[in-house]
């Protein structure tokens, strides 16, 4: 891999145990700890969970560097303190308040979440940061910075997905990424045996990762490990994983009863031999290092810092409940530019090339991540053929797992602060990484902005073939190959989804797309690869009104996100206004030059170009002056974003439209058949629309 991100140095010296800073810190975690479980008992908020028994957590964060990155669980209360010293954040957190560094309250308490200290934004959903740490990992190990990033879950969490998702990337790609399995035997209220067989560190050892099994109830041996690891990845050894076992000392949350599922004798047993706090009290006594006075002083000392700061943050001023919609997705702003490069006509493919090349000019840190893009041919639609060739090691081919790419393109672009691409082959096929993608698209919103997540996911999608549908015929991409894929994704809150149905606009669109700090999924529509401008009739010319976006020029040029383009077809006030995108752009396209060839007039076509957040402004100026309004999708018609712009036409000129906005759509089916007849049945085509317009005309 190459190097080219400049980034802090991590050093090489671990940091030398102070016995006694480390005790405080489990003390203040525990007490800490015991506050808000009273407080949540008072009914002052309603969600607590716990740490008690998994305090050795501060003894790992001990042995990091504060340029490590890490990535918490929610009983890593330890952790956190150990890292940030903020006993406030905490209270912040559990009472809600607007100074919550975390998430201005937003999200649950204990779930971890600092820019500033490198901590990664934990999510509820268990296991899901697993991906992003892979991603944070793949950027130190490009950057050479030597940095660290620690993953931990519970036991209940390494049998998730997301976790063995992060087992492949760090072992495949020799991650700098310490991943740490907490094992207190219980996941709520399910016990170990159910999460997986035989012995977990053996088979990470088998998957080729330093792999060891640590007693956690001893912060001193977790110190010496922690450090011995840690030291062992910035030289170039990992990944590695230590299996911590530790004892939950508590019931699993404020909402369990833990005597309802764990036995007396099994809880007192954990209480006696599982205790952190307790064992290093005892190391400390051993040692000579503190004598019985001292710790009653610590603890009196650290209630009174608790007690002092819980005073100051019940004054501070709660969420205020119009905040709701605030940093929910970050669009980019635009700065129009004059296109200087020569344009040549040039098919959507070469285009997609260009813009790549133009991106990683600019942003050598850069890379296209996703199956095969990084052979000869860049990939099985050529995509990334010019980055292959110009630009060795920024097209890099992936193993066959969606949810790999997403992590990898998410984690990179939180740590480089800019997009990285993953290349999803076919849209149809994102669905394992759907979870990671979603919650890249929530970080922004739950951390009230403290963190982006830049990352662009290209993807193919739509019917197979070549051409507009109405000129080429069917493609046989059937079920796996030919979903539209926009119902997937406009419904992901923080989520840009973008659908170019343009050479021009694809490239212009792209390269704007690396600039976002929300996530993008950018639909390339299959069958305008290579798709020439469309023409009205077989054999006929070119529609006038589209062959200009055929032309690209060369060079740098951006487009803006969350415009559409109207395209007036004929000549005169417009009798009608379509709105389509992607491959049913050129279907409405042909339908509107049929249309107006026959019966004068004009038409206007509405490209969205960006699905989500779609431009309101576009459609109001247009069917404010035609009255009439068809929505054309790819989708099937079942719930769907084309239902969802019809519907929003609907409630809003409803008063001024001469008749129901018409929807045209594939059929209620699950996906294009793959034999001509029923597939043809399945796509709209220009025939529906034209219908639909005279329908409209005549009404
Ligand atoms: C993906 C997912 N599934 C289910 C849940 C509900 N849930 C929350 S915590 C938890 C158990 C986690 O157990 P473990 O990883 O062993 O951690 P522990 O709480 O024991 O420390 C479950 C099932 C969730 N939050 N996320």
């Amino acid at each position: 891999m190459t190097t080219n991100v400049t980034a802090p140095v991590a050093g090489t010296d671990a940091r030398t145990l102070d016995p006694l800073a480390l005790y405080r810190t489990m003390v203040t975690a525990r007490t800490l700890n015991d506050v808000l479980k009273a407080r949540k008992t008072q009914g002052k908020f309603p969600f607590y969970i716990g740490c008690a028994g998994h305090e050795s957590m501060a003894a790992v964060v001990v042995a990091m560097d504060d340029e490590d990155w890490l990535s918490f669980y929610y009983r890593d209360l330890a952790g956190w303190l150990q890292r940030t010293h903020d006993v406030h954040a905490v209270l912040r957190a559990a009472y809600s308040r607007v100074t919550d560094p975390m998430g201005g309250g937003r999200n649950m308490p204990s779930h971890y979440s600092s820019r500033r200290y490198h901590v990664l934004p934990t999510f509820s959903e268990v296991g899901g940061l697993a991906p992003f740490a892979g991603g944070v990992g793949w950027a130190f190990k490009r950057d050479g910075s030597r940095r660290v990033v620690t993953f931990v879950t519970g036991d209940g969490g390494a049998a998730t997905n997301d976790f063995n998702v992060l087992l492949r990337q760090a072992t495949v790609h020799k991650l700098p990424v310490l991943m740490i399995v907490a094992n207190n035997h219980w996941a709520i209220m399910t016990e170990r045996q159910a999460q997986w067989a035989g012995d977990l560190t053996a088979q990470v050892r088998a998957m080729d990762a330093i792999a060891v099994d640590v007693d956690g109830v001893d912060p001193v041996a977790t110190y010496e490990t922690t450090r011995e690891l840690v030291a062992r990845l910035r030289a170039g050894e990992g990944p590695a994983f230590m299996h911590l076992h530790v004892g939950l000392l508590d019931a699993h949350s404020s909402s369990t009863d833990i005597r309802r599922y764990r036995t007396r004798e099994e809880i007192e047993e954990t209480t006696r031999t599982k205790d952190p706090v307790k064992r290093m009290r005892e190391i400390l006594l051993d040692r000579g290092l503190l004598t019985e006075q001292d710790i009653e002083r610590i603890h009196d000392e650290v209630k009174a810092e608790i007690d002092r700061a819980e005073e100051q943050v019940l004054g501070e001023p709660e969420v205020p409940a119009e905040r709701v919609t605030e940093r929910v997705i970050e669009i980019p702003p635009y700065e129009p530019q004059q296109v200087s490069g020569t344009a040549r006509k040039t098919p959507m493919i070469e285009a997609i090339n260009d813009g790549l090349v133009e991106i990683v000019k600019r942003d050598p840190g850069f890379f296209v991540f996703g199956q095969d893009v990084g052979s000869a041919t860049g990939g099985v639609f050529n995509a990334t053929m010019r980055l292959v060739r110009e630009f060795p090691g920024t097209a890099i081919s992936s193993a066959l797992n969606e949810q790999f790419i997403a992590g990898i393109a998410a984690g990179c672009g939180m740590a480089d602060g800019r997009a990285r691409c993953g290349e999803i082959q076919f849209v149809d096929y994102h669905q394992s990484a759907t979870q990671t993608i979603r919650l890249a698209a929530r970080i922004y919103y739950q951390s009230n902005g403290d963190w982006n997540t830049p990352m662009l996911l290209r993807m193919k999608s739509g019917s197979g073939g070549g051409g507009p549908i109405s000129d080429s015929g069917s493609g046989g991409g059937a079920f796996g190959h030919s979903n539209a894929g926009e119902q997937w994704f406009t419904n992901v809150p923080g989520l840009i989804t973008i659908c170019p149905a343009t050479p021009y606009d694809a490239k212009g669109l792209l390269i704007q797309a690396s600039l976002a700090q929300s996530p993008v999924v950018f639909l390339e529509r299959g069958r305008l690869y290579r798709s020439d401008v469309p023409h009205a009739h077989k054999g006929g010319e070119p529609i006038a009104a589209l062959a200009e976006l055929w032309n690209v020029p060369e060079g740098y040029y951006t487009e803006p996100i969350g415009k559409a383009r109207t395209i007036r077809i004929g000549s005169g006030a417009p009798l009608a206004t379509i709105i389509s995108w992607g491959t049913m752009l050129l279907e409405s396209a042909i339908a509107a030059a049929r249309f107006t060839e026959a019966n004068g007039g004009a038409v206007d076509v509405i490209d969205l170009r960006t699905l989500m957040p779609f431009d309101t402004e576009a459609i109001r100026a247009s069917v404010q002056g035609t009255n009439r309004a068809i929505v054309v999708t790819e989708e099937p018609d079942l719930t769907s974003f084309g239902r969802h712009i019809h519907s929003w036409i609907t409630e809003n000129f409803f008063w001024q439209l001469d008749n129901p906005p018409a929807i045209i759509s594939a059929r209620a089916a699950p996906a294009a058949p793959y034999n001509a007849p029923e597939e043809s049945a399945y796509f709209p085509t220009a025939e529906d629309v034209e219908r639909a317009l005279e329908r409209l005309a005549s009404e």
